[in-house]
C-alpha cells in the first residue's frame, strides 16, 4: 500500500491531522512532549464513485481505496547532526513514498511556537534544510565510500550521478528537481532519499482565516509553492476535526457556514493521489463494490494482477466499461445495449474510472 508520511515542527498540526485522515484518537499536545515514536494509520479516500456503485449493487463490502499515513513526530532544527529526535527519526520517515509537510499559520495563544514566533517561510526551510543535510551526508558518504574502494572505474556512472546530486544538494535544490531518469534514480532508489520524494504543503490556519479566507504570509507561501511546484492545501485541522466529531446533518450545515465545499481530507486525500499520479479502478458485484489504487499509465494485466497474481497469470481478457456511461446510463443492461461494453487484452492501458472483471484461467 501507498504512504504518505506527516512532516513539520512539532506542534503543527500533524497529529490532529492524522486522526482526521485516519479516523483515529491518538494524543495530541499543547506542548512539546520529545515523543519518537510513529503512528501508523489507514486512510480510506473519499471517492462519490463509489458511493454510487455502492448505491446500485448493495455490496456485503465497501472497500475505498486506500492510503497508509504516518504521522511522524515533530523535526527540530539540526535534526540530521542528531538534534532531537535525530537520525532514528529520519530513517523512519524514509520508508514513505511521499511527504506531507504541515505548516503553522493558526493562531492559538494555548500552543506556544517552538520559536518563539509564527513565521511559516522561516518554518519550511528549517525543515526542508534538514531533509536536505539527511541526504547530502547520505550521498556523500556513498561518494566517499566508492572513491576509496577498488571498483571505481566500473562505478564511474553512478560516480557522475552521485555528483550531479551532490552539487544540486548543495545549492539547496531538491533531487525531485533534478527529474532523473529511471536508470539514474535506480542507483540512488535504496536510500530512499527525502528530497526525491514528492511533497505537499499543507497550511494549517484557523477558523477566523478560513472564514475570511485570508492569512498573514498568504501570499508568500503561495508563490513559493508555485515557484517549487508543489501543491499548497489551507486546512482548518481544528474546525475539521470538530466537524468529523458532527452528526451528518450539522456536518453540512457548518461547512457551509464555514464556506467550505469539500472536506480539506477530501481535498487532501485526493492531492496525494493526484500528485503521485495514481489512478483507481474499480470492481463491482453484490459482495463486494472496490477501488484499486495503479499508477497511471499500466496495462489491464498489471493492473490485474494487483486483485491476484492469478489473475495477472492467467489473464485472458478485461470486460470494462467506463463509470461515467455506468453513472448516466444508470444499470448495466442500458450500457450494453449501447454497445459501451468493452472486451479489452492484456495490453489495454487502463483509465481511471473504468469498471473491470478479469477473465483468467490458471
Ligand atoms: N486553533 C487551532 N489549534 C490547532 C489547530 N491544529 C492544531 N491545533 C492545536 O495545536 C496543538 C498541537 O497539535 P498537534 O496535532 O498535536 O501537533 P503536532 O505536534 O504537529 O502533532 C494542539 O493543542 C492542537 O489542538 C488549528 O487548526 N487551529
Ligand atoms: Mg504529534
Amino acid at each position: 500500500m501507498l504512504s504518505c508520511g506527516l512532516i513539520g515542527l512539532p506542534l503543527v498540526g500533524k497529529t490532529t491531522l492524522y486522526n482526521l485522515l485516519t479516523k483515529s484518537a491518538q494524543e495530541t499536545s499543547s506542548f512539546f512532549t520529545g515523543k519518537t515514536e510513529a503512528h501508523k494509520g489507514i486512510a480510506m479516500i473519499p471517492d462519490a464513485r463509489i458511493d454510487f456503485l455502492s448505491g446500485i449493487y448493495k455490496p456485503r463490502k465497501t472497500i475505498y481505496a486506500q492510503l497508509e499515513v504516518v504521522d511522524l513526530v515533530g523535526l527540530v532544527k539540526g535534526a540530521s547532526e542528531g538534534q532531537g529526535v535525530g537520525n532514528a527519526y529520519l530513517s523512519q520517515a524514509r520508508n514513505v513514498d511521499s511527504l506531507v509537510h504541515v505548516v503553522r499559520v493558526f493562531n492559538n495563544p494555548d500552543v506556544p511556537h517552538p520559536e518563539g514566533k509564527i513565521d511559516p517561510l522561516r518554518d519550511i526551510e528549517t525543515i526542508n534544510l534538514e531533509l536536505l543535510f539527511s541526504d547530502l551526508d547520505m550521498v556523500e558518504k556513498r561518494i566517499e565510500r566508492i572513491e576509496a574502494g577498488k571498483k571505481k572505474a566500473d562505478q564511474a556512472k553512478e560516480l557522475s550521478i552521485l555528483g550531479r546530486i551532490r552539487d544540486a544538494l548543495h545549492n539547496e535544490k531538491t533531487v525531485h528537481s533534478l527529474d532523473l531518469t529511471d536508470e539514474e534514480s535506480a542507483y540512488i532508489r535504496s536510500f530512499a532519499l527525502f528530497t526525491e520524494k514528492p511533497m505537499i504543503l499543507v497550511v494549517n490556519i484557523d477558523e477566523e482565516q478560513l472564514r475570511a479566507k485570508d492569512y498573514p504570509h498568504q501570499e508568500a507561501l503561495r508563490q513559493y509553492a508555485g515557484e517549487k511546484s508543489m501543491p499548497l492545501l489551507e486546512i482548518c485541522a481544528q474546525a475539521e476535526l470538530e466537524i468529523s466529531q458532527l452528526e451528518p446533518g450539522d456536518q453540512e450545515e457548518f461547512m457551509l457556514d464555514l464556506g467550505i465545499a469539500e472536506s480539506g481530507i477530501s481535498l487532501l486525500a485526493r492531492s496525494i493521489y493526484h500528485h503521485l499520479k495514481l489512478i483507481s479502478f474499480f470492481t463491482v458485484g453484490e459482495d463486494e463494490v472496490r477501488a484499486w489504487t495503479i499508477d497511471e499509465g499500466i496495462t489491464a494485466r498489471a493492473a490485474a494482477g494487483k486483485i491476484h497474481s492469478d489473475l495477472e497469470r492467467g489473464f485472458i481478457r478485461a470486460e470494462v466499461i467506463k463509470y461515467s456511461d455506468l453513472h448516466e446510463l444508470g444499470n448495466i443492461t442500458r450500457v450494453k445495449e449501447k454497445g459501451l461494453f468493452r472486451l479489452e487484452g492484456k495490453e489495454y492501458i487502463v483509465v481511471d474510472g473504468d469498471i473491470m472483471s478479469i477473465r483468467f484461467n490458471v
